[in-house]
């Protein structure tokens, strides 16, 4: 029995499903079979049943958790805890989110098209919340639209939503409080068609959307802030991302989800792709044509499909500059590079640093740094300041980081515009050993001095290097203890 069960853990782990020592239960069995069903099926290669019918293959959600399930009868039963989460974003900076079953975004769920299931929520969090079900056509009093459809769920209340889904695409769960969703509140629901869509891909990835105001000494976001200086792939901004492994030859979808405040224009680097699919579900092969940039508007899913046929790792990231930065805030202190130019804020106060109040205080809500923010009164001209050549920027608090000066010519400081505000990208600001795992294996020398916000590889592989990864994977996933796994409780037994 307990090599059963030790099997089973090992089967859970490889497979990126989690779930903690309090649930290896039925649970994991009825789980386990099927998504085992689905390796077989993907291992064989073309995944076909002898009568052109192709299955398809489990998505992958890259930093998080798949959402296990039990059967109940015929029924799908899930359960999602609404609750405050701690969640490391990028080395070092561990925030205060609120998400699901110990993530934000909470974990993927995956059915398959003609499911009937249960969600059973709880709540967790200190004020009520309700959970909407976007885009499902489903019974109006499953819609989880608080106060119309139903009441909202109270601090430590339960609601159980069941209802059968016909529906094939990229879906998704999220608070219907809208401040809730601006802390993190949002997960995929993927709905499988019952056999593969044609041409069939071989990856399937979601990437949910997201983006923090966090003021650089608390770790809270500030939810009405209207800027943005943490920028996330799957609560996770690079270099800390996972990228996304691919072999060579191989036909992949990526599914992109987007609940923020603002539009990603998602580019991937080497590659033409299509647009296969919207938060409606699949477009008509008639609609699609060539491009390399999405744009992912808010509430919005947009599956992109390609050949990957050109091998190498490509970037894939949000293409507008300010969402390829982390803890953007403004250079401050007192600015004298030249004489009569109005000087700076302090410090504290330039940063956006909060010395009292709340986050949303009126001292700090509208602004972050300089000029974050509608309404902002802190708005003042600033020089920029001297940076000094040559001079190596080492953390001392943060050992990991790489070793180097920055590259700057010796007449930078004479030139205009230099150094811009947040001059933060390049080999100084490398940590590859901080963010070392399987999936970066093999990456160019002081790559993540350039990785950061929403950014991540697309990495096409030859075999050799592919099975390289593959095999490192899971074997550091056989050896994650449970209880170092994203928390799942299960209460009500
Ligand atoms: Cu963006």
């Amino acid at each position: 029995m307990s090599s059963r069960r030790g099997f089973l853990r090992d089967f859970l782990a490889g497979a990126g499903i989690f779930a903690s020592a309090k649930v290896l239960s039925a649970q994991e069995m009825d789980m386990s079979q099927e998504m085992q069903g689905m390796r077989m099926k993907e291992k064989k290669g073309s995944r076909s049943s002898g009568h052109g019918r192709v299955a398809t293959v489990p998505v992958q959600t890259p930093d998080v958790p798949d959402l296990p399930f039990r059967m109940d009868g015929n029924v799908k039963e899930f359960r999602l805890i609404a609750e405050p989460v701690k969640q490391e974003i990028v080395p070092g900076r561990v925030v205060d989110l609120w998400g699901y079953n110990g993530s934000a975004p909470g974990p993927t769920i995956q059915v398959t098209k003609g499911d009937r299931v249960r969600i059973i929520v709880d709540n967790h969090l200190p004020e009520a919340t309700s959970m909407h079900w976007h885009g499902f056509e489903i019974p109006n009093d499953m819609d989880g639209s608080p106060g119309s459809s139903q009441d909202a769920i109270a601090p430590g209340g339960r609601f159980v939503y069941e209802f059968t889904l016909n529906q094939e695409g990229t879906y998704f769960y999220h608070s219907h409080m809208a401040m809730q969703e601006m802390m993190g509140m949002i997960g995929a629901f993927i709905m499988h068609p019952k056999e593969a869509h044609k041409p069939a891909v071989d990856k399937d990835f979601v990437i949910v959307l997201q983006e923090y105001a966090i003021l650089p000494n608390i770790d809270v976001p500030n939810s009405m802030n209207m800027e943005f200086n943490w920028l996330t792939f799957n609560g996770k901004s690079g270099p800390a991302t996972t990228p996304l492994i691919v072999r060579h030859g191989e036909r992949v979808r990526i599914r992109l989800i987007n609940l923020g405040m603002d539009h990603h224009p998602i580019h991937l680097h080497g590659h033409q792709f299509v647009v296969t699919g919207t938060e409606g579900g699949r477009q008509p092969e008639s609609t699609w044509g060539p491009g390399n940039t999405v744009l992912v508007g808010v509430a919005q899913a947009r599956d992109i499909e390609f050949l990957a046929n050109n091998p190498g790792d490509w970037m894939l990231h949000c293409h507008l500059p300010h969402h390829m930065m982390n803890q953007m805030s403004s250079n401050v202190g007192p600015m004298t590079r030249r004489m009569q130019m109005p000087a700076g804020e302090g410090m504290e106060q330039g940063m956006g640093m909060m010395r009292g109040g709340s986050p949303t205080s009126e001292e700090n809500g509208p602004s972050l740094g300089r000029g974050m923010g509608v309404g902002s009164t802190a708005e003042q001209a600033k020089s920029n300041s001297p940076l000094k050549a040559n001079s190596s920027m080492q953390r001392q608090d943060m050992p990991g980081m790489q070793m180097s000066a920055p590259q700057v010519s010796k007449d930078a400081n004479s030139v205009p515009g230099f150094p811009q505000d947040a001059f933060m990208e390049g080999p100084m600001m490398a940590m590859d050993k901080m963010v070392d795992k399987p999936e970066n294996l093999g990456l160019r020398l002081g790559w993540s001095g350039f990785m950061a916000g929403m950014m991540t590889f697309v990495r096409v592989l030859p075999p050799d290097k592919y099975d390289e990864i593959m095999k490192l994977r899971e074997k550091q996933q056989g050896k994650k203890s449970m209880s170092d796994m994203p928390r799942m409780e299960h209460q009500h037994e």
